[in-house]
């Protein structure tokens, strides 16, 4: 009887073993610590690996910041020039269908509700002018 237990019992125990993954956090991060955040993540330089859109409180101010990922430590994207939002919320596509992922943007700035697409051309974002889009926060995009 506990010889026909005793298989089952190890192929069980294997499997837990081979399966159970464990988190710890990365290091080399360097985020910005925010609340009232939304982030996504996309590889907006194409180079294979994920970068990361982040907006929300940070300290006492609005931020809307992109990270990028070089093998696992993120620095921030100078020319991202984005408007600076929380109680916000973002999306990358690419909208234009040129290869690159663009961001749609909306939130709150401090002052008015936003909602705005940028453009990646070669990391450099710009502000679509012709959007229309309706202006939110404490919004939902995709
Ligand atoms: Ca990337
Ligand atoms: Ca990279
Ligand atoms: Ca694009």
């Amino acid at each position: 009887m506990m010889k026909k237990l005793l298989f089952p019992f190890l192929v069980l125990l294997i499997n837990v073993y081979t399966y159970a993954q464990t988190f710890s956090e990365l290091a080399t991060a360097n985020l910005t610590d925010v609340t009232q955040s939304d982030v996504a993540w996309g590889d907006y330089d194409n180079d294979g690996d994920l970068d990361i859109l982040l907006t929300g409180i940070g300290g006492s101010t609005e931020i809307s910041k992109i990270y990028t990922n070089t093998a696992g430590i993120f620095t921030e994207l100078a020319t991202a020039n984005l408007t600076e939002v929380t109680d916000s919320a973002v999306a990358w596509g690419d909208y234009d269908n040129d290869g690159d992922l663009d961001i749609l943007l909306t939130g709150y700035t401090g002052s008015v509700g936003v909602s705005k697409i940028y453009t990646n051309t070669a990391g450099t974002f710009t502000e679509l002018a012709t959007t229309n889009l309706a202006q939110v926060s404490f919004s939902s995009v995709a």
